[in-house]
């Protein structure tokens, strides 16, 4: 089918069949992304989403939930979960990503499957049909998370997931692709000898979940890591095979902690020390790396990351700082991300991270839309030259969208300025902004110690005054501004050094009472060298993916705007500082809509 008929469909067949949950699915063979419209104006046009249903979330919504009822919510029900990432990997001129899928429903079930879908240049996709889905004992109720490994040499992918088994235990399976010269894998056979990993003595039988991507030992072992938990101490534990067939366990947690309940998604790899922008294989151990553990606290919601040694010769991970359940943890991003994972790219010899970004409107909105669930733009990560934290960057390839374009120079925002950006389509753009600070002497002083971040937001931005800041965006802005999410900066005096705060605010995201209207926000060191901030915002009607300070600092949130809306939507820079600051350079594009859609009915370029 040429683009132009399918385009066809999703504007004119579309507004037709498009009665939330049942038109999508008379439509989910035919059509090509259906991007957003007045029926549904919280649609993507270029973030990865399946064309209906749900990359999988149970059918409560904290916001709408006492903690009490949150959290007992989460015991009762094993965990409160979303659409996870599986398995991204790079073969043979292909990118895969799969994810936790449910195809029944727009919301969380007992038949969770592997989605699939791939692309050329990880920003088209082609969706295809599920690759694993439950079928014997060993995941009768569902394949949960896992990961991809690809044997150098013998270029074979391999497969481990978790599978809910009979018992409703959690064990891990491996899966291969049926056809190597199939470069879509869109088959996957389930080894014999499943389940290969049982839930070892140490560990609940329903909190055992979730593989990494293996790496090979000094002795030319393969190991992963699965995550876990004992009462309220969090595990990673670590498995050891030749074959990846049969699995040893290691009677000592690789990586653990006290009263943080059970680690999801545990990702670990090696970064370059040197600053360099390269990934780095899974499996490198050298002086020239440093290496990230990443884990998914469900209790928190959130991917925490800890940057440390890799002990191969105790077989554990011993992290630089340990968790502390404060503000002062590492995170990925400090808005929605989750259950994310990463995986090294031999085409491009770079670290590519997926995170899955959850809805905040509730599960009846859900149903109503007849999806829920998006996952990140890709981002290549690596360690910042301070070593002190990584830096993630939109992918270069998500550059290829861009259409018409805004530039700003030399402008003097001062107190209380707005400054529209206009010309290019507000609810679906690509923005960078430089500022020049003033004098940072000028600061008002902070002492960050013990200071609730997500609350000097609010306080910040409801204020509409400070010294340095508050400063940045108001992006998917109504004309009046009664509607818009605000990006900011504001830049402390701290003890012995400058600090900047980073927020993005939500509170007047919608005229909807009905949503997670959560502010959030990080504090992070200042180069005081450098005298300008900038940020990069990534909008598509319904996400705002921030990156501050070129990457080391990200906040995702989701909005459902009722008046900024498509082509009502608006796009400002502001300051409310009493210090002026300076756009330096502003560049701002519209955003094309990717090609995301089934096999055969897209012309794919
Ligand atoms: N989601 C999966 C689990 C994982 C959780 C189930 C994280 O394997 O622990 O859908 O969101």
């Amino acid at each position: 089918m040429e683009i132009i008929t399918a385009e066809l469909l999703v504007f004119v067949v579309v507004p037709f069949l498009l009665n939330c949950g049942n038109g999508i699915e008379a439509l989910s063979t035919h059509s090509i992304n259906y991007r957003a419209t007045t029926k549904q104006p919280y649609r993507t046009s270029y973030h990865f989403q399946p064309q209906e249903n749900w990359m999988n979330v149970d059918s409560s919504n904290p916001f709408l939930l006492s903690f009490d009822m949150f959290f007992r919510m989460i015991i009762e029900h094993g965990c409160l979960r979303f659409a996870d990432p599986n398995g991204p990997m790079y073969y043979k001129g292909v990118y895969h990503l799969f994810y936790q899928h449910n195809p029944e429903a727009a919301t969380f079930g007992d038949r969770i499957v592997w989605g699939h879908s791939v692309s050329y240049d990880l920003i088209n996709w082609i969706h295809l049909n599920n690759a694993i889905e439950p079928s014997g004992p060993y995941d009768i109720n569902s394949c949960w998370s896992g990961s991809a490994t690809i044997i150098p040499g013998k270029e074979q992918p391999m497969i481990l997931y978790t599978g809910i088994d009979y018992k409703k235990h959690q064990v891990q399976n491996l899966a291969v692709p049926r056809n190597l010269s199939d470069t879509f894998l869109r088959e996957w056979v389930k080894h014999s000898k499943n389940p290969v990993m049982t839930p070892p003595s140490g560990v609940e039988v329903d909190n055992f979940r979730d593989p990494s991507t293996a790496w090979k030992g000094k002795d030319g072992k393969w190991r992963v890591v699965v995550g876990a938990q004992k009462g309220d101490e969090g595990k990673a534990i670590l498995h050891q095979s030749e074959d990846f067939v049969n699995w040893t366990v290691d009677p000592n947690p690789f990586y653990a902690s006290q009263n943080t309940g059970v680690c999801e998604c545990p990702d670990f790899f090696p970064v370059y020390m040197n600053g360099s922008t390269n990934g780095v294989d899974t499996s490198v151990q050298n002086p020239s790396v440093r290496h990230v553990l990443k884990i998914s606290y469900l209790r928190k919601q959130h991917d925490y990351y800890f940057l440390g040694k890799y002990a191969s010769d105790q077989e554990n991970f011993i992290p630089d700082v340990r968790f502390t359940g404060t503000s002062s943890d590492l995170r990925y991003d400090y808005g929605k991300f989750y259950a994310s994972k990463s995986f090294f790219d031999y085409a491009k010899n770079r670290r590519i991270l997926w995170g899955w970004v959850n809805e905040s409107d509730s599960t009846q909105d859900d149903m109503d839309k007849g999806w829920a669930g998006l996952q990140s733009i890709p981002r290549q990560v690596w360690l910042d030259k301070s070593g002190k934290r990584l830096v993630q960057w939109p992918l270069e390839e998500v550059e290829q969208l861009r259409g018409k374009h805004i530039r700003i120079t030399g402008e003097n925002l001062v107190h209380g300025s707005h400054l529209e950006v206009s010309g290019i389509t507000a609810s679906q753009a690509d923005v960078e902004v430089l500022f020049e600070l003033p004098e940072l002497e000028k600061a008002e002083f902070l002492d960050p110690n013990g200071v609730d971040p997500q609350l000097l937001c609010s306080q910040e931005y409801e204020s509409r005054s400070g010294i340095i800041g508050p400063f940045g965006l108001l992006a998917l802005a109504s004309k009046d501004l009664k509607e818009h999410t605000a990006v900011f900066f504001t830049i402390y005096r701290a003890p012995n050094r400058y600090v900047c705060l980073m927020c993005s605010d939500q509170s007047r995201s919608s005229l909807r009472h009905d949503l997670d209207k959560t502010t959030y926000g990080t504090i992070f060191d200042l180069d005081p060298n450098l005298k300008k901030i900038s940020l990069r915002s990534l909008i598509d009607h319904s996400i705002i993916e921030s990156f501050g300070d070129e990457g080391r600092v990200c906040i995702t949130s989701r909005v459902y705007p009722s008046l900024a809306i498509d082509k009502d939507a608006h796009l400002c820079v502001f300051n409310y500082g009493s210090q002026s600051v300076l756009i330096s350079k502003l560049n701002a594009w519209s955003m094309k809509q990717a090609e995301i859609g089934y096999e055969g009915n897209i012309s794919y370029t």
